[in-house]
């Protein structure tokens, strides 16, 4: 077929005529945004062919779909991705040179679509990824924000949020399907009454609708037909539901569902309105998986033979109650086929044991809301209890009940309601099942299992990091790109010093890419051969970045009184963002701007140490960090960190993990071995224990440690601020609250650990073996395994089959 792409002249000629076409004048006289906007339509038209043949695969072969329904998709950019997939990112590259233009201009004209706030979210876009990749037939359910999270500014070292307006050029790769629209109900009232023959139906007058309409975007797998969609439901107004005289509250009401990614929910409210985008989405996704089922099937009762939903953490877990009130009111089904089929599609996964993160809702605000959702909820507690009662096991109830101190609790929920639970790591399922969760898996041990996290290497290796692969290509050839696992054929060569002379080329080639990005941005200045250090995450106080900065706060007061004592030059490189309420999150952020500020002024240290805070960490914002690092700061208080997938992509690009045994930290080292990466701290274990003995005490720390007093001291005596509370936060946290995540327990621990790095840094080439074994041993952490593990495991799913 001659289409668009088959050649750089037709590609030449395409885009020339479709850029002077679509905005009237000569492709000379535009500017990059046009020719971005239209070659992004170009390429998404392209992809339509294959979507089409693949939503025609899957009925005709009735192939078993998933749907993934995450609250949240950190796709980041999708030009050079969707070129590369698509196999003709050359085509377009060169054709662009010939017109004069490099591609990368175009790339950077495109905002990250940043619906989400940090790992979950970007979990999901590595699965999307995946999943296309493996011909699986897997869609993604969520929301179209019109505002990512917030884009953050460091203005007077602290943190500003401004508006994420990543729709400013529309997004090209969607297509809108207005005749997909389901209609959303809320509040209102609920009337049962009986027909003749005595059967129970429900009345429902809802007071506030709004209808759901839908946005698909193609996700293009590797080189394979398969494309899947990922559908962003915008909500839209209702002629027919304004009340009168309230024109003004439905329209602002209806706005605000789909405003913004997480609004605040510190304040009853934004809790509410949460509650709101959550059931949303949900009854959205559930009515369009049933219209599409009932499309190619004649019944609903082979749904859970052919459709498999996962639960991306508690937050779309009303998809129990509601798939329950869908197949019971709108289509008659008794409660047990009902509940058969539901507890048989749903699955359920978990990322946190944050107490303060499991969902709970209360249940005056749900009945509210959702009044027929929340009579089903009930019904599930009663029914629940009834079986725990039957078994003899209700001196469970206090830990398992759904319904408990006049909350909904979602975890609860999604573990009654769904045949699978799993983790994202090990250590993390492990916890699950021994202690987080210990009564329900006293209930239902088969229900619980783990499936440790992945990254889509394509992504993280392939094109943010052209240079390593093409090494990699030119030792190992190219079988690592549709086979991962493949890479460990990498060991044979890991000794080899021209290779690891290679590869510090390599690796110096990407630490300049990051240097300039942060001379052009920052205006900062940094050595290439210094030693770089990162820790990209969100902010978060069991993330523990503050044991980082105590570490560098500690070098420099002992390089300061102590003229014999210097270290090898060292960059440190933080970036996240805090949860705009999150006012202890935020002064760790000051802390670490005006440590840098300091240490990066100070003539002497600075030859030394330089502190970088990159504002506004995002998937773009790690494409060039990641793969520049030396070493990975994994540092997390051991059992909070459910995985970590930063981790993976730091290995699979060279770097060194730093870290605690938490997370996938634990398998990391399993894979690389205790020499190849550098683990300290506290276990689980040792933790429980302290706090078990309640023995653990920040001022018996503080009063033996010198080291630790120092730093303590340097927050409140004006080393880094002219104000002594400008960190009466943090030091209230650590010294009045005694440390909750153990930051002061590890902190001798760290930086001997920290000295170790350094003196294997020394060694060039024990260094540089060591970055090629964790490159090597990094297969294990591409997301096409771990999504092979749910489709055989958990989903059932099989590859789509095309007939040519
Ligand atoms: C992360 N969780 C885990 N939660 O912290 C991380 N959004 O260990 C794990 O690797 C990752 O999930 C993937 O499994 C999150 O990112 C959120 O972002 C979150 C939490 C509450 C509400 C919304």
């Amino acid at each position: 077929m001659m289409s668009t792409f088959s050649s750089k002249e037709n590609f030449v000629n395409t885009f020339k005529v479709a850029v002077a076409e679509t905005y009237g004048r000569d492709f000379e006289d535009t500017k990059s945004v046009e020719r971005y906007l239209v070659l992004g339509h170009l390429i998404r038209d392209y992809a339509g062919i294959n979507w089409k043949e693949t939503k025609n695969a899957i009925k005709k072969s009735q192939t078993k779909q998933l749907y993934y329904f995450s609250m949240e998709f950190l796709m980041g950019r999708l030009l050079t991705n969707n070129l590369m997939n698509l196999g003709i990112y050359d085509v377009v590259k060169d054709g662009l040179d010939e017109l004069g233009m490099n591609i990368n201009e175009i790339e950077e004209v495109e905002s990250d679509a940043g619906l989400g706030n940090g790992g979950l979210g970007r979990l999901a876009a590595c699965f999307m990824d995946s999943l296309a990749s493996l011909n699986l037939a897997g869609n993604g359910n969520c929301i179209r924000y019109r505002y990512g999270l917030f884009k953050q500014k460091i203005e007077n070292f602290q943190q500003v949020e401004l508006p994420d307006c990543w729709l400013k050029y529309g997004n090209v790769w969607e297509v809108w399907k207005p005749q997909h629209e389901v209609k959303v109900k809320f509040g209102g009232k609920v009337d049962a009454y009986m027909d003749y023959n005595g059967k129970f139906h429900m009345k429902y007058e809802p007071d506030f609708v709004v209808r759901a309409v839908p946005y698909d975007e193609p996700i293009i797998g590797y080189h394979t037909k398969t494309t899947n969609t990922l559908r962003l439901w915008d909500a839209q107004v209702d002629e027919n539901s304004v009340k009168p005289g309230q024109l003004g509250q439905y329209l602002s009401d209806v706005s605000a569902l789909t405003a913004n990614v997480y609004p605040d929910d510190s304040t009853l409210d934004g809790k509410r309105l949460r509650l709101k985008q959550e059931y949303f989405f949900v009854c959205a996704g559930i009515n369009q998986i049933i219209e599409s089922h009932l499309r190619v099937y004649p019944s609903l009762d082979n749904l859970a033979e052919k459709v498999a939903i996962q639960l991306n953490d508690t937050h779309p877990v009303l998809v129990i109650p509601e798939l329950m009130r869908v197949l019971m009111d709108d289509y008659n089904y008794d409660w047990d086929p009902a509940w058969n089929i539901v507890t048989h599609t749903v699955a359920y996964t978990n990322h946190t044991v944050m107490a303060e993160a499991l969902e709970k809702w209360p249940q005056d605000m749900m009945r509210d809301l959702l009044p027929r959702v929340y009579m089903i909820i009930e019904e599930i507690e009663r029914r629940f209890h009834y079986e725990v009662d039957h078994r003899n096991m209700g001196y469970l109830f206090n830990s398992v009940s759904i319904l408990k101190d006049n909350q909904v609790h979602m975890a609860h929920l999604a573990i009654v309601g769904s045949h699978s639970v799993n983790g994202v790591a090990k250590i993390h399922s492990e916890i699950l099942v021994n202690d987080v969760m210990s009564s329900f898996a006293a209930l239902y041990p088969d229900r619980f299992n783990n499936k440790t996290n992945g990254i889509t290497h394509r992504r993280w290796l392939l094109y943010s990091n052209p240079q390593l692969t093409d090494l990699l290509i030119d030792t190992i050839g190219d079988g690592f790109i549709k086979h991962p696992s493949e890479l460990s054929k990498l060991m044979d060569y890991v000794d080899d010093p021209i290779l690891q002379n290679r590869f510090m080329e390599v690796k110096r080639e990407r630490k300049a890419i990051l240097a300039k990005y942060v001379k052009d941005t920052l205006n900062i200045d940094v050595d290439v051969d210094s030693i770089f250090d990162c820790q990209a995450k969100r902010l978060h106080a069991y993330k523990r970045q503050l044991l980082n900065v105590f570490h560098i706060m500690h070098l420099y007061l002992r390089m300061k009184k102590d003229p014999n004592f210097r270290i090898y030059p060292r960059t440190f490189f933080f970036s996240a963002k805090a949860a705009p309420s999150y006012a202890l999150a935020k002064e760790i952020i000051k802390l670490i701007n005006m440590v840098a500020e300091k240490v990066n002024n100070d003539p002497e240290i600075s030859r030394y140490i330089k502190v970088v805070f990159i504002p506004n960490y995002s998937v773009s914002v790690a494409e060039v960090l990641m793969n520049a690092a030396d070493v990975s700061e994994q540092i997390s208080t051991a059992g909070k960190e459910a995985s970590g997938t930063g981790n993976m992509k730091y290995m699979m690009n060279g770097a060194l993990t730093l870290g605690t045994l938490d997370g996938a930290n634990v398998e990391i080292v399993e894979q690389v071995g205790y020499e190849n990466a550098q683990i300290f701290g506290l276990h689980v274990e040792d933790i429980n224990e302290l706090k078990k003995e309640n023995s653990y005490n920040a001022w018996n720390l503080y009063n033996q440690d010198a080291n630790i007093r120092e730093v303590i001291e340097s927050l409140k005596n004006n080393t880094w601020a002219n104000d002594p509370n400008a960190f009466q936060l943090i030091y209230n946290d650590l010294m009045l609250r005694n440390d909750e995540f153990f930051v002061l327990a590890d902190f001798e621990a760290y930086i001997y650990a920290q000295s170790l790095v350094q003196r294997m840094y020394e060694d060039r080439s024990r260094w540089a073996r060591m970055m090629l074994i964790n490159i090597a041993k990094s297969g294990y952490f591409s997301s096409d395994r771990t999504i092979q593990e749910y489709a055989d495991q958990i989903w059932g799913l099989t590859p789509i089959p095309f007939e040519n």
